[in-house]
């Protein structure tokens, strides 16, 4: 038997819009969001669908904050666009010219959150950047141990806990220690960052996962981000 859902998006063809793809999310409904995400990715592209995932989850963010949502919504919703973001086919969306290095990513220490990490990876391996995910509450010492032993020439770091910031400092200090400041660069993102996270010794902070690809493509045009 079809689902309420499935028929709809029939009746409807691709006439689902960025907000009912929005609205699913907030109503934590995998099959709905699924259902559209598939249609939205052709029509739209893949940057507006992560857009409105992005918002969604700031929404569903400040319904847990004012007490509306309780952790249990907050981990189905988490849940809901993982689902969705197994449709997502990054393969077209980035040009392949020029180089590309190898990039380390983790969610530093004290830090589960990993939606916006798995993005950033799933738009550099389309830019052609060989991606070595350490997954999440990944500590400063073992995200330069895995630099340098696979000569890794950019550190991508994602934090969404204010409290997890402090560790983009201890990387920093200890690809110094180790070194390795001169040969590689350090990229902080997700929603506890903004300019301030210069000060903890990074090369480049960004708002989204699309302009931190854009960095690092534009670090590997450079040249500073390929193996020596
Ligand atoms: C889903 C969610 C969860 C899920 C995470 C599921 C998962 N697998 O990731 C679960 C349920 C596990 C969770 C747990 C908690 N959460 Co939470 N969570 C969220 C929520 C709603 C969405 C996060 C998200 O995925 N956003 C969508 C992605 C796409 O956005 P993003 O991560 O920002 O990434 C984008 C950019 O920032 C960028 N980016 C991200 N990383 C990187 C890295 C690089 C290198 C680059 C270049 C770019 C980049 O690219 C992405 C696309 O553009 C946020 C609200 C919010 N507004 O962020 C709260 C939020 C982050 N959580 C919060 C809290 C408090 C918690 C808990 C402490 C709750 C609790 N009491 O246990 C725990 C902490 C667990 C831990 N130790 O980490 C707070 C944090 C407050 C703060 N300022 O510190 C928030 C802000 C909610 C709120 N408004 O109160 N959470």
């Amino acid at each position: 038997m079809k689902s309420a859902v499935a028929s709809l998006s029939n009746e409807k063809g691709t006439n689902f819009t960025l907000s009912d793809f929005e609205e699913s999310i907030i109503g934590l409904d995998t099959e709905k969001a699924t259902i559209i995400c598939k249609e939205l990715k052709a029509s739209f592209g893949v940057e507006k669908v992560f857009d409105a995932i992005e918002r969604a989850l700031d929404i569903v963010g400040q319904k847990y904050e004012n007490g509306e949502y309780f952790l249990s919504e907050l981990i189905m919703a988490g849940e809901v666009v993982k689902e969705a973001l197994k449709l997502v086919d990054t393969t077209n969306f980035a040009d392949r010219s020029g180089k590309t290095g190898t990039v380390v990513l983790a969610t530093v220490k004290g830090d589960i959150h990993d939606i916006g990490k798995n993005i950033v990876a799933m738009l550099l391996r389309s830019s052609s950047f060989g991606i070595i995910d350490l997954g999440t509450d990944v500590s400063a010492e073992d995200i330069v141990d895995s630099a340098k032993e696979r000569g890794a020439r950019i550190l991508g770091l994602s934090a969404l806990l204010t409290t997890s910031v402090p560790e983009f400092g201890k990387v920093a200090n200890r690809l110094r220690s180790q070194g390795l400041k001169e040969h590689a660069k350090i990229i902080v993102g997700g929603a506890a960052v903004s300019e301030k996270m210069m000060e903890y010794g990074v090369d480049a902070w960004a708002k989204t996962a699309v302009d931190g690809v854009r960095t690092c493509r534009d670090w590997a045009t450079r040249g500073v981000a390929n193996e020596s």
